[in-house]
């Protein structure tokens, strides 16, 4: 394979996914190389690359291309399959889709990587009220996410896009917190038809080795699981 671009990841992190969905979608190859941000050494040397320690980074021939909304944006830009699109060409959609980006960012995702967090504290450091807001967050947003989706095949209409990329992690791991309850139903079929997308459904498998040690596992569907462990 050549290809200027490196992609620092590890297979079970929620916004790794975000971007190997996008990368399938979008059907660029990258050198993969997975981090573990757990070892001192390994941690050191990165933060060397990119200061802020954050997985996943994009490297493109030597420049670091941090955040994953402007690596999805770098990568539609510059290496895309002709035809194949993340942001759409109109300018007022490409704004929606950048908004639903930022909305399951910043409500759904930071949500659920508190959750996770507050597991991976020793007993005596949790955080009761930090969980309790962190849970009432994640109800609060699959109401309004449910409204949008009522009248949307993906988040912002027809078409798959950044937004739907950032919606599959951000919902898959916040619902082994946080169920979606039975008023919302949209929700629901929208969260179906993200893991049945061939893109999504790739970048699931290969995590499922890793969920042994996703701190909420207890709480993952049963479909998830790996074949393997049975
Ligand atoms: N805003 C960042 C968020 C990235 C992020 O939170 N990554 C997590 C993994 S899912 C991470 O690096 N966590 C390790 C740490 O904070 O030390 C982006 O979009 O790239």
């Amino acid at each position: 394979m050549t290809t200027t671009l490196t992609l620092h990841y590890h297979p079970l992190s929620s916004y790794c996914h975000k971007v190997l969905i996008a990368l399938d979608e979008l059907g660029v190859e990258v050198d993969k190389r997975m981090l573990n941000l757990g070892d001192a050494d390994e941690r050191a040397a990165f933060v060397d690359l990119w200061p802020t320690g954050k997985i996943p980074l994009l490297v493109d021939a030597g420049r670091p291309v941090p955040e994953t909304s402007i690596m999805i944006e770098h990568v539609q830009r510059h290496h895309a399959t002709p035809g194949r699109r993340l942001i759409p060409e109109d300018p007022e959609h490409a704004l929606q889709v950048r908004l639903w980006d930022r909305l399951f960012d910043q409500y759904v995702m930071t949500p659920m990587q508190a959750l996770t967090a507050d597991l991976l504290r020793p007993a005596a450091q949790r955080d009761e009220l930090g969980v309790a807001h962190a849970r009432a967050a994640l109800a609060s947003a699959y109401v309004w996410i449910d409204r949008q989706l009522a009248t949307r095949r993906w988040s912002t209409g027809d078409d798959f896009t950044m937004a739907d990329c950032a919606a599959a992690p951000a919902l898959f791991y916040a619902f082994a917190y946080v169920p979606p309850a039975a008023d919302v139903p949209h929700l629901t079929a929208y969260f179906d038809r993200l893991v049945d997308r061939p893109a999504v459904a790739r970048t699931i498998d290969q995590a499922r080795p890793w969920f042994k040690y996703f701190p909420g596992r207890a709480g993952l569907a049963r479909r998830f699981h790996d074949p393997a462990l049975g």
